[in-house]
């Protein structure tokens, strides 16, 4: 080790304080302190953060007057469409039948609003059948390569593509082998690691995080694009035959993996990359709107844009920016190439204000109460300004859209609001497939049941809140409500309801 040098390299880059505690350190920190400064670019993290720094100041002048609508030749709508959603749909079955298609979890996140320690994947919002976030997203991959393969005559493979932090890899990975990779092929799920960077405090100097060690949080969820290079994930994609991603984070309950529709939208359209939207419910909500800026295609956070913008009506009285981001997006694997072997150096990060704990002048480490230093991070959807061959594809929040942000404190994008979600959506599949339900003594429970009624309050069971209904439909036997005539058509149900493999069994048994 030769700390003398180090110490004028960090002297020349106003970082020295890193070496502040080294009289203290034992033979083993030091070494730990000294190749983690090695190991990282300072130079380079001090152009992102006088980038970024820059950007925000530039950023104060308002986007309003350059904002503009995506054109309706680009939009797509599963309400507005018509018939030619089959068509997309059936695109998309084909693509995937033809192992063109590959879906990508973005799993790096640290989940601090969720508040629990493990993975957000890992967490279990209490449906009938207890199964977590990642089950659900392993069953629905599961069953759309079914649903293509019925469809297109050809089993195709959709690789799932896992992308996790030193927050989450370890225990997401040892889960998924707990869980025997919830049926699939061990070969066909990856998993690789973002990069974490260095927190900076607001004058743009390092933290410590313990007298031996930097703190650092992953670089947002655009550092997908170095990540995919660094790792030879695109080559993994372009090896297996993969045209198309569907890129996706890991909270929305209803993520539908691989999505067909949008995939073969996507596909018809030529395009590089895509992004799948919720109309926005009210002007104030607070989500990003997919929009043009200049020309380019963007997501404007609803925190850069005045009310008076938020609230713009078209002639038809909808939202003019109503085009509500969801993290969902489609990319082309050409495009994901061009975006990690040319653009993603200048891909710029964005600076979150956030409590980082920090080791104080007398060596003591503490938890702050307010924010005290920056995150930055880089955002996936920042790349939609490389491409002119961009579309959006709009889809109902009731059934695609339910995000698990929050802890039982909020009132929203909670555990229940999730599972109630989950549970609406299935309910609602079953009557359209025919089925009825009914109280536990025979009364007729309502298609729209109220949230209060008797009949709803007297199905509580264990559950700390009522439902609408209390049913559950496994992905295994339906991804998005289709083959369920044959087990719902006629037949009555008394909830709770669990439609899953079992049942199905069951039924076909009785039915020999
Ligand atoms: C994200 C979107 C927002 C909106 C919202 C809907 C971004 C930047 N923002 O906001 O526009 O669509 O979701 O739910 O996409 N992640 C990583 N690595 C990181 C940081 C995040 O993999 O370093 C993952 C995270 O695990 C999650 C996804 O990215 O799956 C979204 O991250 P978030 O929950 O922090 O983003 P949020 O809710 O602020």
């Amino acid at each position: 080790m030769d700390v003398d040098s180090l110490r004028n390299k960090l002297s020349s880059l106003g970082q020295e304080h890193l070496l502040d505690y080294w009289q203290e350190l034992s033979e083993e920190q030091r070494q730990f302190l000294y190749d983690d400064i090695e190991g990282t670019n300072i130079p380079e993290i001090i152009e992102f953060y006088q980038n970024a720094t820059k950007n925000v100041k530039n950023a104060t002048r308002k986007v309003d007057e350059k904002m503009e609508p995506v054109p309706p030749e680009l939009l797509g709508s599963v309400t507005r469409s018509g018939k030619k959603l089959k068509d997309w749909y059936n695109q998309g079955l084909k693509e995937i039948s033809k192992g063109h298609v590959g879906v990508l979890l973005m799993a790096g996140g640290q989940g601090t609003r969720l508040g629990v320690n493990s993975p957000k994947g890992m967490y279990n919002v209490g449906l009938p059948s207890q199964k977590t976030l990642y089950q659900l997203q392993a069953e629905k991959i599961f069953r759309v390569q079914q649903l293509s393969e019925a469809y297109a005559g050809e089993l195709g493979t959709v690789p799932w593509y896992i992308m996790t932090s030193e927050y989450t890899k370890e225990q997401t990975k040892e889960f998924f082998k707990k869980h025997d990779f919830f049926g699939l092929k061990e070969e066909n799920i990856v998993f690789f690691e973002q990069n974490m960077i260095p927190c900076l405090t607001f004058d743009g100097k390092i933290i410590l995080d313990q007298k031996w060690k930097i703190s650092r949080a992953p670089d947002g969820n655009g550092g997908l694009y170095r990540a995919l290079g660094k790792h030879g994930i695109l080559d993994d994609m372009e090896r297996r035959g993969v045209k198309y991603v569907h890129v996706y984070g890991v909270d929305n309950i209803l993520v539908t993996m691989a999505d067909p529709s949008f995939v073969g939208f996507c596909v018809s359209k030529n395009a590089e990359c895509g992004a799948k939207v919720c109309e926005k419910s009210h002007p104030t909500e607070q989500v990003g709107v997919v929009c043009r800026v200049d020309g380019q295609f963007q997501v404007v956070e609803y925190s850069e844009i005045t009310l008076k913008t938020a609230e713009r009506r078209s002639e038809d009285g909808r939202l003019t920016f109503n085009a509500g981001s969801i993290c969902n997006h489609f990319f082309s694997v050409q495009f994901l190439g061009d975006v990690v072997r040319k653009h993603e150096p200048f891909l710029g990060h964005h600076i979150a204000k956030k409590k980082i704990p920090f080791i104080d002048d007398n060596g003591t480490r503490h938890t702050p109460e307010k924010p005290n230093g920056i995150k930055m991070e880089k955002f996936v959807f920042d790349v939609f300004t490389f491409t002119k061959d961009f579309v959006v594809f709009e889809v109902l929040r009731e059934d695609e859209f339910s995000p698990l942000k929050n802890s039982l404190k909020a009132e929203k994008d909670n555990p229940i609001t999730s599972r109630h979600s989950v549970l609406s959506l299935h309910h609602r599949w079953v009557l359209n497939a025919g089925g009825k339900f009914v109280d536990r003594d025979g009364t007729p429970i309502p298609a729209i049941p109220s949230w209060n009624s008797p009949v709803n309050l007297s199905r509580r069971e264990n559950d700390t809140e009522s439902y609408p209904v209390v049913c559950e439909v496994s992905p295994l036997v339906s991804y998005a409500g289709e083959g369920l005539e044959k087990y719902c058509n006629g037949k009555t149900f008394t909830p709770p309801v669990l439609i899953d493999k079992a049942f199905v069994d069951k039924e076909e048994k009785a039915d020999d």
